[in-house]
């Protein structure tokens, strides 16, 4: 995955260089707060509503409406945070999507890609992202954290996702504010919202708690509630279905 995650890095940034982007940051409206939208009155569970065009385990998640267009419909049902994939060999994303979502819907926004390099978090910053996805698996220590310092130092904030114990343990060691547990298998592709629960129980009052995937009713959303989780992320069940508005305020 990283591998093409790479390449298309490197050709962004000999069309862009980085000081460009870095202007462009700096001229972007500041981030807004993700982790007070998402643990909102704490009575309530939080919804990061994602828009995806297509995806590794499903391919193209035929006839669903622009990304920026689903985005509105997520908001309008009270989505605490929108997260759009912007990573495009597998998941058909571009920077221009999230621009488009940004611009449209008054929630915090998740740039939800393969992040590997600074140059990612200073481009999610001039895109308007408020919130960065940093995948443990794909990140040593040195780099997790070097990402996670440039992240907040940008006033955006991450989310630190695991899907192992031990992940769960080097997320907490660098202090995450706001932890994912993702159910699917970035290997297999396959989900076990089990396993997922097990590894929420794990985490600490403190940092914000997120079940990722896997949710496909209801009755999983109480599932990941039951195991300490503050907020959901949903993609699929939601960019799929025939109301997304109506789906996102269930
Ligand atoms: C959403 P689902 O099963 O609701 O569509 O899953 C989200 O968790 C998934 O898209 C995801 C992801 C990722 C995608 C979680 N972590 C990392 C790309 C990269």
């Amino acid at each position: 995955i990283i591998v093409g995650v790479r390449e298309d890095l490197a050709a962004r940034r000999a069309e862009v260089p980085l000081a460009a982007v870095e202007e462009r940051a700096a001229a972007t409206a500041p981030a807004r707060d993700a982790r007070a939208s998402l643990a909102g009155d704490g009575t309530t569970m939080g919804l990061i509503a994602e828009v995806k065009r297509r995806s590794p385990s499903k391919g193209a998640l035929s006839e669903i409406p622009e990304p920026a267009v689903l985005a509105a419909a997520y908001a309008g049902a009270g989505a605490s945070a929108i997260s759009v994939l912007t990573e495009e060999r597998r998941f058909g994303g571009t920077l221009a999507d999230l621009d488009a979502v940004r611009a449209r819907v008054e929630v915090p926004v998740l740039r939800k890609d393969f992040v590997v390099d600074p140059y990612q978090v200073t481009e999610a910053r001039a895109h308007g992202a408020d919130l960065v996805l940093l995948i443990v698996a794909a990140l040593d220590d040195a780099l997790l954290r070097d990402l996670h310092d440039q992240i907040t130092g940008l006033g955006m904030q991450a989310l630190v996702e695991t899907h192992t114990e031990e992940e769960v343990e080097r997320a907490l060691a660098l202090g995450a504010d706001i932890v994912g547990v993702n159910a699917r298998n970035l290997r297999t592709l396959d989900v076990d919202l089990d396993r997922a629960a097990a590894l929420l129980r794990r985490i600490p009052a403190g940092p914000l708690a997120i079940g990722e995937s896997a949710v496909a009713g209801v009755a999983d959303v109480e599932a990941y509630a039951a195991a300490g989780a503050d907020a959901v992320l949903v993609g699929e069940a939601l960019v799929t279905t025939d109301d997304p508005a109506r789906e996102a305020a269930a």
